[in-house]
């Protein structure tokens, strides 16, 4: 075809052309009579006709990238958190008004229409939010990547609470189709499980035979870069089965099996695993992870091998990140293809194997490690267990020829753990694998290297580095935020938006008073918003917004110590109803988050927050100065209307376990003053928002590790604190409970009798001493708007744009595409 036969139409940017857009879209895509369409047809319909102003970018990126044969990053994750993309590319597209106006005259609203955009919940929290950030920030300053992980047709799965307590129900997000991907039937690859492997000598090439295999399809969506016409692509993979084409032969007893055998195949891609921070061991689980990673290197390697001959120029062109281990089987899935497939020896291939990828670890915490049973790794993955035991060999055999034979190093090096039934590391995988390995915060990156890698620090001590997490101005800031947004709009200019160190600029303001005064309306419209939110959606439910809203939300887990958070609400209560004139200072505390369908103790801290909101939300001596709500099914659509609506962020994890947060800088981003220990970014935080400006309490790190030492006794810290044991014996005796008094024994006795772990004793004193100041501050409007306003000032750093721009110059060496 000559070029100039091909002609289609650009989609124009004014209001009447997108209204004519979207009624076509109606018409010949949704097929829909604009008298019987919904709610629903018109957001689908709208979704296409914006996507279609993103097609053209997108084309354009691709070529560029093709014609400038640029190095390509590869962002292999097992979860993707979007939340929802129909306001993000408006935002991108700076299609907001237009489609705004476009829509009213159809008697639509927007805004309405936005809201019934289910979540894309790829993902369960921090390291999945993460993803979606740098995605974001990757097309934004135009680094040719791309992200690949699972369509999972269950994302996370939606928290209700009934009777106090989490009753998880599946998230079918695809329910009314999914306007923004792209099916792509005829990119397909075959990924094998199973079988056995012949001809395989130690370091050589074999060959995996026997195997039952599963097909990956995939599915793009265009990742719109902002203030650029830079877009990367999310290539996301739906696994088939092998069979279907055969299934019109079977009689018809077979063909039921056949069927069976069919949904077999395709659960690899059914449902998102739930779990944040343990690592469950399902052999399902690494079905999905081998079935990502091998369609992920097979498609990359394809597109490499498009216009390069031969390997040599891979790690100039191709480099794969790995986010926490879940991806990891891409490293052996490599290196079997360079040795099965196209013949490479041993050595060259594993030289370009080191140079290719690189590692992020998320969590310092022993039962988040992944580690796979070596009888269960030889069953479904024979060919890359046999890589892996010669990965291991070549490597305990380098370092007894530079350490002599020291057993127990080896012993701990090893990539399998011996220590009774056999099992993978997945970490020390990835380590050995890569030629950069970095922690989240610079906190977390020290410990890493200290604690769960020091052995492989030793030996490579380059290898190791820090890059600091940070999260999208656009989504956090801009779209979730429109009061503040226009107001620094106004101040500063609209340039934050690209380079969010212009907030500094905002310091001076911080001392004037119409700054001040604005920046306080502003804050008010988003408690607004969220209390408007709260009584549409728990029963009617009345907030005060002039109360402080304190706000802690994030998975629910003992690390994180929202049980500590309950202790403080606890004594608040107590000491209101002591003093019933005292000149308490009045707070909405907010939780959210869900727990992992079998964390037990989660469970229940969810349904003690309940159980204490429920007792002090009905008390009428109190409930002008506290109420507690815990708001159902967080989700990052949620987030987007809470952070906004913070005063008071709670980042109160026991120092040392938080590897970085990402909520902590989505809070102060949008002007909500921190208590926080010393712990991940919240470190990084304080430097850069000033020691006055933040509410810092609690034992640090090597305070940690030293009570710990010392034999921690919580048992004497309960009976030596007459207003801690008050509350937690309100708690074990049923107060909270009246129908089950027996209900929180466990909760107690985890605390008092069983070691409390996380030490939530130990800091208990010094975090209600600060909550004390957050009062104090609270009570001088003026004081605490100006503090807010100089943590937003001080956020600059925490863009995640900042953070990739360190991940491409000093992981990657990739250059922005030129457009
Ligand atoms: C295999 C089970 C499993 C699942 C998820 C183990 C570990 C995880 C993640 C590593 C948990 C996670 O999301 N970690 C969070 O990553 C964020 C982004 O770097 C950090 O900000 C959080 O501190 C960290 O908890």
């Amino acid at each position: 075809m000559t070029p100039a036969a091909f002609e289609y139409d650009h989609p124009d940017r004014d209001v009447a052309a997108f209204k004519r857009a979207v009624a076509n879209k109606l018409m010949y895509a949704v097929g829909k009579d604009p008298v019987a369409a919904s709610q629903d047809d018109w957001l689908h319909a709208t979704a296409l006709a914006v996507r279609d102003q993103l097609v053209e970018r997108w084309m354009h990126t691709t070529r560029a990238n093709y014609a400038q044969d640029s190095k390509r990053v590869y962002y292999l994750s097992a979860e993707f958190l979007i939340g929802r993309t129909f306001t993000n590319a408006l935002l991108a597209l700076d299609l907001h008004d237009t489609v705004k106006a476009a829509l009213a005259d159809f008697d639509i609203d927007m805004s309405a229409l936005a809201e019934r955009e289910p979540d894309a919940a790829l993902g369960n929290g921090g390291l999945g939010r993460l993803a979606a950030c740098f995605l974001d920030s990757m097309a934004t300053l135009g680094v040719p990547g791309m992200g690949y992980g699972i369509r999972y047709e269950y994302g996370m799965f939606r928290q209700r609470i009934i009777g106090g307590q989490q009753v998880e129900t599946p998230d079918y997000w695809l329910t009314r189709g999914n306007p923004w991907e792209f099916q792509r039937p005829e990119v397909q690859y075959r990924v094998r499980f199973g079988g056995h492997v012949e001809g395989h000598s130690p370091g050589g090439s074999a060959r995996w035979v026997g195997t039952h295999d599963v097909l990956a399809m995939a599915y793009d969506t265009i990742i719109p870069g902002y203030g650029t016409q830079a877009t990367n692509t999310l290539r996301l993979w739906s696994a088939r089965a092998t069979e279907e084409i055969d299934l019109s032969a079977f009689n018809k007893g077979n063909y039921f099996a056949a069927v069976e055998s069919k949904n077999h195949s395709e659960n690899v891609s059914r449902v998102l695993y739930p779990d944040d921070s343990t690592a469950s061991g399902k052999e399902l689980r690494l079905h999905q992870e081998y079935f990502f990673c091998s369609a992920s290197v097979q498609d990359l390697l394809r597109r490499y091998l498009r216009n390069h001959k031969g390997f040599d120029q891979l790690p100039e062109k191709v480099s794969i990140h790995l986010n926490d281990t879940h991806p990891v089987l891409a490293v052996p899935e490599l290196m079997r293809l360079l040795l099965d497939e196209h013949g490479l020896a041993w050595d060259q291939a594993w030289a370009l194997t080191q140079k290719v990828f690189s590692y992020t670890n998320h969590t310092l915490m022993h039962e988040a490690l992944e580690t796979w049973p070596v009888e269960m790794l030889g069953r479904v993955l024979p060919r890359h267990l046999q890589i892996i035991f010669d990965m291991n060999a070549r490597f305990l055999t380098e370092v007894a020829d530079r350490a002599g034979h020291d057993n127990e190093l080896m012993r701990r090096l090893s990539l399998v753990d011996e220590s009774g039934e056999r099992r993978v590391r997945m970490a020390y995988v990835a380590v050995l694998a890569s030629h950069s390995i970095n922690g989240v915060s610079a906190l977390h990156s020290e410990l890493m290297k200290q604690s769960i890698f020091a052995d492989f620090n030793r030996i490579f001590p380059q290898r190791f580095n820090n890059k600091t997490n940070g999260v999208t101005p656009r989504r956090w800031l801009a779209q979730a935020n429109p009061p503040l947004a226009a107001l620094l709009d106004t101040r500063i200019g609209k340039g934050w938006r690209r380079d969010l160190s212009q907030l500094e600029a905002l310091r001076p303001m911080a001392a004037q008073p119409a700054f001040v005064r604005a920046f306080r309306h502003a804050k008010r419209e988003n408690k607004l918003r969220l209390a408007n939110w709260v009584e549409q959606h728990m029963n009617g439910l009345v907030l005060d917004t002039d109360a402080m809203f304190d706000v802690q939300v994030k998975r629910i887990h003992e690390y994180k110590r929202q049980l500590l958070n309950v202790l403080h609400v606890v004594t608040r209560w107590h000491r209101i109803l002591d003093e019933p004139n005292g000149a308490h200072v009045p707070r909405v505390v907010v939780f959210a988050g869900k727990a992992a369908s079998a964390y037990h103790m989660a469970k229940q801290v969810i349904r003690l927050i309940n159980d204490v909101a429920a007792v002090v939300n009905a008390d009428a001596r109190t409930n002008k100065l506290l109420k507690v709500v815990f708001l159902p099914n967080y989700s990052v659509s949620l987030a987007e209307i809470i952070m906004p609506a913070a005063d008071l962020s709670e980042q109160i994890s026991t120092a040392g376990t938080e590897a970085s947060g990402t909520g902590n800088m989505k809070f102060a981003l949008n002007g909500a003053l921190t208590i926080g220990t010393l712990d991940g970014a919240n470190v990084e935080m304080k430097e850069n928002v000033g020691d006055d400006n933040i509410f810092i309490f609690g034992n640090t790190t090597p305070q940690v590790a030293d009570i710990r030492a010392k034999g921690y006794q919580p048992r004497a810290i309960y009976e030596g604190n007459a207003e801690l044991r008050r509350v937690l014996d309100a708690i074990q005796s049923g107060q909270f409970s009246p129908g089950e008094p027996g209900r929180y024994q466990a909760i107690f006795d985890a605390l008092v009798n069983w070691g409390d772990h996380y030490l939530l004793l130990a800091d208990y004193e010094s975090y209600v001493a600060r909550q004390a100041d957050v009062d104090a501050l609270y009570r001088d409007p003026e004081a605490w708007t100006r503090k807010a306003i100089l943590n937003v000032a001080g956020m600059g750093s925490f863009s995640s744009d900042r953070t990739i721009a360190e991940y491409a110059h000093q992981i990657w060496h990739a250059k922005p595409v030129m457009l």
